[in-house]
Order: structure tokens, then C-alpha cells, then sequence
């Protein structure tokens, strides 16, 4: 054997991790080329932000592609097996195989007469970030729906309340970027859980903080981010609003503001106006202490630490602000809030300073020459398509008229168990008058319900183009491996379906034409980023006007086009929280929190991932002080319980949780004991602002089981 042929046995295919994850992570796959399989995953060395490592999760991503109960091949439900929970392992025993040309037929035919009998509105499609690849997330699926006339999804369940948030202030969803942290002079991560969910920015953070910054985090569970900061602050859920008025009390009060900044960048007025209002007495630390639990000589320590970060240090002072903040009632204003400080300080003008929530609003992607959303135009309703909120999915299937929801198409998203109100949507999911398609890798709880199943691919079986919501890389995914047995892609997938049904032209477009088409734009952000760059280069930097966003008025793109504060930020309490009517009869707020070892629902159903998560598996923490009156050791066996559901988990007594708050991670529901899951307790309220989901607003009463010595579910 010579060298020539050593090196040519394995070759190196360039993808993107599409995983729903603010990292966005370059991946080179190694592929046997003799055979066509991969045979490791690594991180892109040259990826600014990934450099060269991928989380835990996605380090062992072969084991999901190559899972011995991958879905391979189109599935249909046999006739006389009602939808519901199947027992794991044996789901494939309520299918029946079929091929590619049946399902399309099949499923067109059932749609088509859906559309014909109740309205094409009665079509729902259901997605969410499965992958967030552009045309995996959303292309030809769009321009299906589109030209079908079906309900138009309003996606909201993760992101849209922190989304409106920011736009409401800054009139575009643009950051700090994760590599400028690294310059930092402090740092807050706020409702940021970065080690485990977005574990690439904490490098730079460590290098901030080996060059003297500090971290802060305020989040009220003990993240391994909170246990691993100089200070961790366990704020009461839902009372961020207050916490950051506090802050500018003490920062307006002792004269810390940029006041040449906020006459440059604020709407007029607006300033002045935000001042007034924090400086009143409410906002004062020691009655914000009252509320968020924070101590108030903490909160004015926080405030000057934060305030004179540029001034002591001559870095900026930078807020992780993420997700965990906008999944409250009230979320969008605090959100907003949050966003106003590094505004009144003026840190966007500090190298290492500003805040970062959401990057993704900065790809100029062309989503109009992908979606195609003027099919619903052509539609028989020959306008736009009604809208229903993800959200509140339970109602939508069982409350929801004129017309009822007849089909769901499910792809890229699991509602079976991260939708709130998990008793609602499986009473929904449940109904044999609705005709179900669900676009899948796995026998989710989702898949239990399906009347088609068709098999989906994993990022490494796609060709993709992709932005990110962390950074401001965009990057192309190439396919490193052919579908596994019959997986076919979105685009392949709605594509054949549009031409069935349909037949125009714009449903033979294919990868590479439809990542050509998201790139055009004369948008200057992507100047000069095209396909053929993103294959050579594996990834290219967004264009943007300056290295510093927002440090001057011209970035700000509002309405006025400066930064605007108004409706001030009112803190106003969650109606499910500590204080409210409510807590009489549920008096614990519950975190249902996201596994650090899994990605929302996926990844649960493998091995290694389960060992890594098996000490939080099945969990309810608590703090001793609620255990002890309601008679909770460790180890016991617990009901969780409100009005709308029951769940039995396993208590842990520790204090990863204040006094009032418990929390527990989110798996499959047919893996946990009893069958429901987490959201068998959320409700299907939306928040102030966006519509969006309210996991983090729960109300729950606990007490300890009465053990039969049976594995019975507790309630249903
Ligand atoms: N390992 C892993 N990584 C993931 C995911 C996953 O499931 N697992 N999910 C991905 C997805 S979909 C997303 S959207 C991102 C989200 O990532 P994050 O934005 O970090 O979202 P969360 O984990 O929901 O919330 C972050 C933290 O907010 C805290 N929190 C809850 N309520 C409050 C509150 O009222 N105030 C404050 N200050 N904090 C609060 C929670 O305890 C949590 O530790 O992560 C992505 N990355
Ligand atoms: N209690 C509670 N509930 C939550 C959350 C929480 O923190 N707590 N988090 C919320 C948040 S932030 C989010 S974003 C949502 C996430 O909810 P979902 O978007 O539903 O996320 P996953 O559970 O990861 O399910 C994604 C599914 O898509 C599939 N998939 C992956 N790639 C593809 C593909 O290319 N095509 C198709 N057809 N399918 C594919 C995967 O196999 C997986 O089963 O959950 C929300 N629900
Ligand atoms: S899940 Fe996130 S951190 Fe992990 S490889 Fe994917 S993008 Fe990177
Ligand atoms: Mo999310």
C-alpha cells in the first residue's frame, strides 16, 4: 500500500450543525470514500466561533444518523390502530410500508379533499427549527402551503416575544458578536444559559474574565454558567423588568448615564422620559429587592459595577441577554428593559460592550424569492391564508372553527411535546377525524399520532444554506452522505407534492437554485457572499457598516431611526406567579427547563445522550424549604400538579432552585413515567408582546405520591 492510496481511503466534506442552536457551528465530516459513510464529526477549525470543537450533543451525531430505528422508508398507519402513545421500540408495528409514489398520492388525495370539503384553511401546517438551514427550515414547504391556501403558521413558540422586543427598540435584531466578548470588561449573562446552550461563547468569555472581567448571572436556577460566575443572582421568575429599572434607578440616580450617547441615539425625549420613570420610588433597589429576591445592596452594586465598566476598565460591559427572559408572561417588556441599559450607559460605543439576544435578523436572507408567499394569491381563497398561532395549537385543534383544523402536516418540530398545554394538543392530536402527516427521522410521541410518516434527513444528508442566531457567519452545508434508505429532503418532499398537486414550475427548483435564490439581494450585508464563495470558503462574514452596532444614531432602524424606550417598561407580575390569586391553589413557580445534554426534544431517544442526562432524567428539583413542609426527601416520588395537568417526577431536594421554584428538564413523553410530559402543565398563554409561548409563567402545587408499589400513571 502506497500513501496515495492511504490518503484517499477517507475524504473531508464541509457541513453546518442545523441543529436549533444560537452556534451555528461549522462541521467537517470525514467520510470513508470507499463506502460513502461518515466516520467522524469535528468541529471547522477556521470557524471563527466553533474553533474547532462541537458541543456534546453533536459530537456523537453519527449515533443518531446511523440509529438502528432511524424512520427510513414512507409509513402508513394500519388501518384499525387508533393515534396515541405507543409502547417505544415497537411503533413500526402500527405502520405499514409504502412507497414514495403511494404516500404522494395518498396524501394528496386526502388533502385535496380536505380542501375541497372544509376550505383549504383546514390544511395546518406545523413546523418549527428541526433544522434551521434555509430551505430546510422553510422553502418549498412555504410555496406548497402557500399555493394550497392553507393556515399560515405563526411561529412563535420560541423566540418571537425577545424578537418583537428588540425590534420594538433597536428596529432590527442585530448584536454583539460572540468573538467581541472576549473583550469585554464585564459581562451579564441574563436568562443565558451558555454552557449548555450555547457552550461556544464561553470561551471568549473565559478570556474576558482571565484578562479581569467579571461574570454575572441572573438566572434563578444554578446553571453550571451560574455556579462557574464570580456572582450568580437567583432573580424570581417573570421580574426582570423590575430588576433592570432597579438598575437604572441607581444608574440615573448617582449620574452614571451616557448622556451624550442618549442625545445622539434616543429618540428625543425618550431618554428623559425612561429617567423619570426609573428614578421612581418603586424602582428604588430596595423595593425591587422585595420582588426579585436580588438583596438591594446587590442591585446597587450591579448597577455601579455595570455603569462604570468603560470608566474602570476601558472595555465595554456586555449583556448575554437569551431566551430564558421573553418565556414569561411579560417577557417582551422585559426583554425590552433589559435591552434599554446598554443604551443608558452607552456601551454599544465600547469595544466588548453592548448586548446580544438575536443575530438572525441580520441575514438579509431572501425569504420572498424562496416562500414565495404571493402563491396565496393563486390559492382558490385568492388572498392571504388566515393565520393561527403555534402557541396555542391545543385550541387550534380543539376549539378552533370556520373551518375546524382538518390536517396537520407536522415536519421539523415535535408538538407532541414542547407545545404548551401538552393535554389539549394530545386531545387534539388524538382526533380520528383529523388526517395527520408527520416528516420525521424518528418515532417521536409526534409520530404516534401520524396517520403518514415520511422519513426525514439529518443535516449531514442535505444540502443547506445557513445563517445563524449567535453570530454573523453565514455558511453553505454541503451533503456529506447520501440519504440513509428513502429520506427525502423539504425540498424534495413538498416539491413532489406541489408538482402533484399543482404542477407549476417553481416546484422543480432544487438546492442549489434555491440557495442562489436566497442570496440574491442587493441588501449590502451580503455583498459579495455567493454560493459559489460559501462552498469554497465554507463560511463568510455578514457586511456590515462598522464593527461597533449601534455605537452611532445611523444603525438604528425604527421608525424615527434612533433607539425608542417607548411605551416605557412597566413591570407588571405574571398572572401565574408567587404573589397572584393564583398561587393560592398552585403556589410553586415551575421551570421546565431545556436538557443541557439533549436540544429541546431531540436527542433524547439515544443511549449516550441518556447516560450523559441521567442524573436529571424524570426530576423535580426543590429547595428544602418547600420540601420539608410538604413531607419531600429526595428520592421520593412526587406529583406535580395544576388545573391543567399531573405529571410524577422524582424529587431532588437541593438548592439548583430558590425558595418557591422548581424546575425540571424536558424529554419524550412516552419515556417518562405516567406518559405526560412537562407541558401537561403549561398553559397556552401568549406573552405582552409577539405571541409568544409562556413556559417559564407556571403555576404548580407538589405533593408527595402515595406509592402503590405499581408503575400506574397518576392521572388520565
Ligand atoms: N443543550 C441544549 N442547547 C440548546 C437547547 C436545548 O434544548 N438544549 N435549545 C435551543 C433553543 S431552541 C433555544 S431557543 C436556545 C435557548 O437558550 P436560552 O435562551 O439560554 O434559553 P432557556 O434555556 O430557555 O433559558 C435560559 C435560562 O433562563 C432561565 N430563566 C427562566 N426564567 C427566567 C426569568 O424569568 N428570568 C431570568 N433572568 N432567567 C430565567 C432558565 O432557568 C435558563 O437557565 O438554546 C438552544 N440550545
Ligand atoms: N417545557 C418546555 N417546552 C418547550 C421549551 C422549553 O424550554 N420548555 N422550548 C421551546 C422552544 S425554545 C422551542 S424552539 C421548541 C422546540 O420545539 P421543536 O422545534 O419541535 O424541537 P425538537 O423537539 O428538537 O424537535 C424537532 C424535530 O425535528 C426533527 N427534524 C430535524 N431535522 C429535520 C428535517 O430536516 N426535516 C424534518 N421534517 N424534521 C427534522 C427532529 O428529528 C426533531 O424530532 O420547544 C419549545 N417547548
Ligand atoms: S448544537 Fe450548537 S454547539 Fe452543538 S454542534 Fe450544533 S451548533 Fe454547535
Ligand atoms: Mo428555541
Amino acid at each position: 500500500m502506497n500513501a496515495d492510496t492511504d490518503i484517499a481511503t477517507t475524504h473531508v466534506v464541509h457541513a453546518v450543525c442545523s441543529l436549533d442552536c444560537p452556534d451555528s457551528c461549522g462541521v467537517l465530516v470525514t467520510i470513508d470514500t470507499a463506502s460513502g459513510r461518515a466516520t467522524k464529526v469535528q468541529g471547522d477549525p477556521t470557524h471563527p466561533v466553533t474553533r474547532g470543537f462541537l458541543c456534546g450533543k453533536v459530537a456523537k451525531m453519527l449515533d443518531r444518523v446511523y440509529a438502528p430505528d432511524r424512520l427510513l422508508y414512507p409509513m402508513r398507519r394500519k388501518a384499525g390502530v387508533p393515534k396515541g402513545k405507543l409502547a417505544h421500540g415497537r411503533e413500526a408495528e402500527a405502520f405499514e410500508r409504502i412507497t414514495w409514489d403511494e404516500a404522494i398520492e395518498e396524501i394528496s388525495v386526502r388533502l385535496e379533499g380536505i380542501a375541497r370539503e372544509h376550505g383549504p384553511e383546514s390544511v395546518l401546517p406545523y413546523s418549527y427549527a428541526g433544522t434551521i438551514g434555509q430551505l430546510g427550515y422553510g422553502s418549498m414547504d412555504r410555496r406548497f402551503f402557500h399555493r394550497m391556501g392553507a393556515s399560515q403558521l405563526d411561529r412563535t413558540i420560541c423566540s418571537s416575544a425577545g424578537g418583537a422586543a428588540l425590534t420594538s427598540v433597536y428596529g432590527i435584531r442585530l448584536g454583539t458578536k460572540p468573538q467581541d466578548y472576549a473583550k469585554a470588561g464585564m459581562i451579564l449573562a441574563w436568562g443565558a444559559n451558555i454552557h449548555g446552550n450555547n457552550i461556544h461563547l464561553w470561551p471568549f468569555i473565559e478570556e474576558a474574565r482571565r484578562n479581569g472581567a467579571k461574570l454575572v448571572v441572573i438566572d434563578p436556577y444554578r446553571t453550571r454558567t451560574a455556579a462557574l460566575a464570580d456572582e450568580h443572582l437567583a432573580i424570581r421568575p417573570g421580574t426582570d423588568t423590575l430588576l433592570a429599572l432597579g438598575m437604572m434607578h441607581v444608574i440615573f440616580r448617582e449620574g452614571l448615564e451616557d448622556k451624550a450617547y442618549l442625545e445622539a441615539c434616543v429618540r428625543p425625549g425618550d431618554a428623559e422620559a425612561l429617567r423619570t420613570h426609573a428614578l421612581q420610588a418603586e424602582h428604588a433597589p430596595e423595593a425591587v429587592a422585595a420582588v426579585t429576591g436580588i438583596a438591594g445592596e446587590k442591585i446597587e452594586e450591579l448597577a455601579r459595577a455595570y455603569a462604570t465598566t468603560f470608566a474602570t476598565s476601558g472595555k465595554g460591559a456586555a449583556i448575554r441577554l437569551n431566551y430564558g427572559v421573553q418565556r414569561s408572561e411579560n417577557g417582551g417588556t422585559a426583554a425590552r428593559a433589559v435591552a434599554m441599559l446598554p443604551l443608558v450607559i452607552g456601551s454599544w460605543q465600547h469595544e466588548g460592550g453592548g448586548l446580544t439576544l438575536s443575530t438572525s435578523g441580520s441575514f438579509p436572507f431572501n425569504t420572498t424569492a424562496t416562500q414565495m408567499p404571493e402563491l396565496m394569491l393563486q390559492s382558490p381563497l385568492g388572498r392571504a391564508s388566515r393565520v393561527v398561532n403555534m402557541s396555542e395549537l391545543g385550541q387550534a385543534l380543539t376549539t378552533l372553527s370556520d373551518p375546524p383544523v382538518k390536517a396537520m402536516f407536522v415536519y421539523n418540530s415535535n408538538p407532541a411535546v414542547v407545545a404548551p398545554n401538552q393535554n389539549a394538543v394530545l386531545k387534539g392530536m388524538a382526533r380520528e377525524d383529523l388526517f395527520t402527516v408527520v416528516h420525521e427521522q424518528f418515532f417521536t410521541d409526534t409520530a404516534d399520532y401520524a396517520d403518514y410518516l415520511l422519513p426525514a434527513p439529518t443535516f449531514l444528508e442535505t444540502k443547506d444554506v445557513q445563517g445563524s442566531y449567535g453570530h454573523l457567519l453565514a455558511q453553505v452545508s454541503q451533503r456529506a452522505i447520501e440519504p440513509r434508505g428513502e429520506v427525502r429532503n423539504n425540498v424534495r418532499l413538498f416539491g413532489e407534492l406541489g408538482k402533484r398537486m399543482f404542477g407549476d414550475a417553481c416546484f422543480d427548483d432544487r438546492e442549489d437554485e434555491l440557495i442562489d435564490q436566497a442570496l440574491t439581494t442587493d441588501h449590502p450585508f451580503f455583498a459579495g457572499i455567493t454560493r459559489e464563495r460559501l462552498e469554497r470558503e465554507g463560511h463568510a462574514a455578514l457586511v456590515l457598516p462598522g464593527p461597533l452596532p449601534f455605537s452611532t444614531a445611523d444603525w438604528f432602524k425604527t421608525a424615527s431611526g434612533r433607539a425608542e424606550l417607548k411605551p416605557l417598561p412597566m413591570f407588571v407580575a405574571a398572572v401565574e406567579s408567587r404573589n397572584a390569586p393564583a398561587a393560592r391553589a398552585y403556589p410553586l413557580e415551575f421551570l421546565p427547563r431545556k436538557a443541557d445534554n439533549y436540544m429541546n426534544s431531540t436527542f433524547v431517544n439515544h443511549p449516550g445522550h441518556q447516560r450523559l442526562e441521567a442524573k436529571n432524567a424524570g426530576v423535580l428539583e426543590m429547595h428544602p424549604t418547600d420540601a420539608a413542609p410538604r413531607g419531600i426527601a429526595s428520592g421520593d416520588t412526587v406529583e406535580i400538579f395544576n388545573a391543567r395537568g399531573s405529571i410524577a417526577l422524582k424529587a431532588v431536594v437541593n438548592e439548583q432552585v430558590g425558595e418557591g421554584v422548581v424546575a425540571a428538564r424536558l424529554g419524550w413523553n412516552k419515556l417518562s413515567a405516567g406518559s405526560a410530559g412537562l407541558n401537561a402543565l403549561t398553559s397556552e398563554t401568549l406573552t405582552d408582546i409577539g405571541g409568544g409561548a409562556t413556559f417559564y409563567s407556571t403555576l404548580v402545587e407538589v405533593r408527595r405520591a402515595v406509592s402503590t408499589g405499581d408503575e400506574r400513571p397518576l392521572h388520565q
